[in-house]
């Protein structure tokens, strides 16, 4: 079977080479001339591990090659970014779906399966995918097949999860989902899941919001505690103790291509239904303000001058700064100027990135931590003895040796900041 894959981000690049390492021929699709030429010398463009040794293999029995044209296929899957757009409510912005699926009209033939792996808005597909292809007078269902089959894998165990997970065939007709099962049997293992375009949608939607929306539970409780002077920590993790109870952890907000913009894109749809998902977004995005705000706080208190930022990724032990609220944190305190603000992060290369955690921490008042990266886990006193005071505000609650810090700080009792400043108020 031949297949083109359409975007070679970080979804189309792993399912591009899985599919081409299990006796599939294989021509990936981007816009992107250098990553085209990286590729066809056989060097992967982002962070995955295994990625490199899957690409090798490929490349070594001949099944993946990447150009900037569309071919004649069987197989067409579109995995192209579909961010906010500009408006009031962050809506789907389709359009680099639409110009994919575009341009793969002229040379589309009776038998082919398109498959939409991007994230769409709920009811994209039959509104308007649909009328797009059948605008050439080929009939879906019938001439050829069209389904939403999203993509659910978690960066940094793509290989594994591309395999395992369950996968959602979401057809426009039954016809259309069993094309699908067909082409994506080739390597998953997982449970191939039978449903319409519309609810696929919508069920890869909801999945991201559900957890947007319990992440935004955990921070407004920082929010409810800092004020009522208790632990927020210390009460998610005696409420966890409950068999059916999982509140999430807080943070400094939510981000990544997948949280911090598919609830959006729901609200957009139904904006009078979806009070919930709007407030709980609005919670989330707020939070690096929140950081700022406490960061700022401590640091006039302490009379600080340097801040040493640990982790500018949206997440822990990845290289992803997409979306990132620890980029947007750190970005609001350099620009602020008020203080001299280093970011270090071993997984980010960058000018502004100090390669030295030695470096980024000498003379400073603060460490800020804003990404769990494993690295950060075993952190003590000792590393940071160098620094003008040891001070700690740990917004992922990731130090272990939290005893071995002179003033650590973390969202459970991030209130405190303010008893130190009530306490220094009333000594002077
Ligand atoms: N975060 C918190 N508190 C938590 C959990 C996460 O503040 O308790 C933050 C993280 O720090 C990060 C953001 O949320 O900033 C998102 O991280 P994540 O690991 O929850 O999600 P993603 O965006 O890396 O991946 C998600 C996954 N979806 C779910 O777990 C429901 C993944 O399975 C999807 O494939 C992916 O979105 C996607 O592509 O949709």
């Amino acid at each position: 079977m031949k297949l083109v894959v359409i975007g070679l981000g970080y979804i189309g690049l792993p399912t591009a080479i899985m599919f081409a390492n299990h006796n599939q021929d294989v021509l990936g699709i981007d816009v992107n001339e250098k990553v085209i030429k990286e590729l066809n010398t056989g060097k992967i463009h982002i962070e995955e591990p295994g990625l490199q040794a899957e690409l090798d293999r490929a490349v070594q029995n001949g099944t993946f090659k990447a150009g900037l044209v569309v071919e004649p296929a069987d197989t067409f899957i579109v995995s192209v970014p579909t961010p906010n757009k500009n408006d009031a409510l962050k809506s789907c912005d389709l359009s680099y779906v639409l110009s994919a699926v575009t341009n793969i009209l002229p040379i589309l033939q009776k038998g082919n399966t398109i498959i939409i792996e991007s994230t769409i808005a709920p009811r994209s597909t039959e509104d308007h995918i649909l009328p797009l292809i059948e605008s050439t007078g080929l009939i879906v269902g019938k001439d050829v097949f069209l389904v939403h089959c999203p993509e659910r894998v978690l960066p940094g165990q793509i290989i594994h999860e591309l395999i395992y997970n369950n996968r959602i065939i979401g057809g426009v007709t039954p016809a259309c989902t069993e094309a699908g099962k067909k082409i994506y049997s080739a390597f998953v293992q997982g449970e191939l899941i039978e449903a319409t375009a519309s609810t696929a949608e919508m069920s890869k939607l909801m999945e991201n919001t559900y957890r947007d929306v319990n992440i935004a539970l955990a921070n407004e409780l920082v929010h409810i505690s800092a004020e009522l002077n208790i632990n927020a920590l210390d009460v998610i993790g005696m409420a966890n103790k409950h068999p059916r109870v999982n509140l999430h952890q807080p943070g400094p907000g939510v981000g990544g291509h997948c949280l911090a913009v598919d609830p959006y894109f729901i609200a957009a749809a139904a904006p009078e239904q979806s009070r919930l998902i709007q407030d709980a977004r609005h919670i989330n995005a707020s939070m690096p303000d929140f950081i700022v705000a406490n960061t700022v706080a401590l640091m006039k208190q302490q009379r600080g001058k340097k801040i040493a930022v640990f982790g500018l990724t949206y997440k822990g032990d990845i290289d992803d700064i997409r979306e990132s609220p620890a980029l947007e944190i750190y970005d609001k305190l350099k620009k602020a100027g008020t203080f001299n603000v280093v970011a270090y992060d071993p997984h980010v290369q960058a000018d502004f990135v100090e390669p030295s955690m030695e470096k980024a921490t000498v003379d400073a008042d603060m460490v800020l931590i804003l990404t769990d990266h494993t690295e950060f886990r075993s952190v003590t006193g000792f590393d940071l003895a160098n620094m003008r005071q040891m001070i700690v505000l740990d917004t992922k609650n990731i130090i272990e040796e939290k005893i071995t810090i002179d003033s650590y700080y973390n969202l459970g009792n991030i209130a405190s900041i303010y008893d130190t400043e009530q306490m220094a108020i009333e000594a002077s």
